[in-house]
């Protein structure tokens, strides 16, 4: 296939984010003239269709990047840690989708509608933050620059497909096992996740939190530029597959009304409000997935603090929490002629 455009390489192609770039390059006519496909050896075999075509999966090794333009990585930080460099040096822009980078000073971590400019600054890679830390900023941003924000307190209830696809596929086992009487299997999870919950997403830290929980206060702050921003995340895995959701509760600087949020958040790029209380009105996961959009509802005052409000915030974690956000950079690079 040649077509006008970029020589691109996805590399964890296979995985649950890999696989949706594939699909999400394609669906916003990204400009591709040749796309390569790299995963580990195990997937040397198989095949993904783009545009009609079925190109090979290829195994990843450090020759893999000659002539590539654009790299989008989605294998895990060791990967990125070992290969972005490489990608670089061969002359790539690299869109790193894991925790590698995200907090090097020289690497921008970038969400297009909060904080495009930073993109530009990069040295051949950026990152993308974490799904969670995604949808929370495109929902707060807006406020942010309204009426400041002085702290964040944050809940997560978080899909499986966060995990990867093998954790979308204990969560389908689990739940069959369960509604047959069978003991559930468990092999991902510290417990199992049909029918359940739990407070528990990547190691815990000395400090008591997740690195999750922590991902989501750095993370932030970094987007943010602020580093004094107060924040306390709890992060819970539910046996959901797509869409995560967040319950938010922020202390702004000076005050403002659900109204005036509702105004703010209806005018904000990637922001989709739903909040229809008569009419259960508010945004769920299963409303969320497969869409591009941070959805947010329930927007109310939160009585407990001065200036305090409350949200809930819902999106696709594997689409704007993950592919969709780092397409999204590659088209921000190539709009300003930085690709
Ligand atoms: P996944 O479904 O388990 O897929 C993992 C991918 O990495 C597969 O393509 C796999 O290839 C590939 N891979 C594994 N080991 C490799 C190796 N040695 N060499 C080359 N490729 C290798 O996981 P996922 O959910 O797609 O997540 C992948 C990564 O994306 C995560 O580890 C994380 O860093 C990042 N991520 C970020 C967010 C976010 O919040 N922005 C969300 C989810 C994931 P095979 O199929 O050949 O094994
Ligand atoms: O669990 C989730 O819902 C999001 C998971 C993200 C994730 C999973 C494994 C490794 C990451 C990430 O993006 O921070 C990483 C990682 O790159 O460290």
């Amino acid at each position: 296939m040649e077509l006008n455009g970029l020589k691109v390489a996805v590399v964890g192609a296979t995985g649950a984010v890999g696989n949706l770039m594939v699909k999400v390059l394609e669906e916003r006519a990204f400009p591709v003239s040749r796309l390569t496909l790299l995963a580990s050896a195990r997937s040397i075999g198989k095949t993904l269709g783009f545009h009609g075509s079925e190109i090979a999966v290829e195994e990843l090794v450090e020759d893999s990047f000659e002539g590539i333009q654009l790299a989008l990585f989605s294998a895990g930080g060791g990967i990125s840690k070992k290969f972005a460099p490489i990608a670089a040096r061969a002359g790539a822009v690299v869109i790193d989708n894991s925790n590698a980078w995200r907090m090097d000073p020289k690497v921008p971590l970038v969400v297009p509608e909060v904080n495009p400019d930073a993109a530009l600054s990069h040295s051949g890679i950026i990152a993308n933050p974490n799904c969670s830390t995604i949808q929370m900023v495109v929902a707060l941003k807006p406020i942010y620059d309204a009426v400041g924000i002085r702290r964040i307190v944050v809940t997560t209830f978080q899909a499986v497909s966060g995990t990867g696809k093998r954790a979308i596929e204990e969560l389908r086992a689990q739940v069959l096992d369960v509604m047959q009487g069978r003991e559930a299997v468990r092999q991902i999870y510290p417990h199992q996740i049909a029918f359940n919950c739990f407070p528990h997403i990547g190691p815990f830290l000395e400090n008591g939190f997740s690195e999750e929980e922590m991902k989501m206060v750095n993370e932030t702050r970094k987007v943010f530029e602020d580093a004094k921003i107060r924040i306390c995340a709890t992060t819970v895995r539910i046996p959901v597959i797509y869409g995560h959701s967040e319950s938010i509760n922020i202390e702004t600087e000076k005050p403002v009304s659900p109204e005036e949020v509702r105004r703010l958040l209806d005018a904000a790029p990637g922001v989709r409000v739903i909040d229809d209380l008569s009419n259960a009105g508010y945004p769920v996961p299963l409303s969320a997935a497969g869409t591009d959009d941070t959805l947010v509802g329930r927007i109310r005052i939160d009585p407990s603090v001065e200036n305090g409000l409350a949200m809930w915030v819902v999106a696709d974690n594997i689409r704007k929490g993950a592919a969709t956000n780092a397409v999204q950079i590659a088209e921000l690079l190539l709009s300003r002629g930085r690709l």
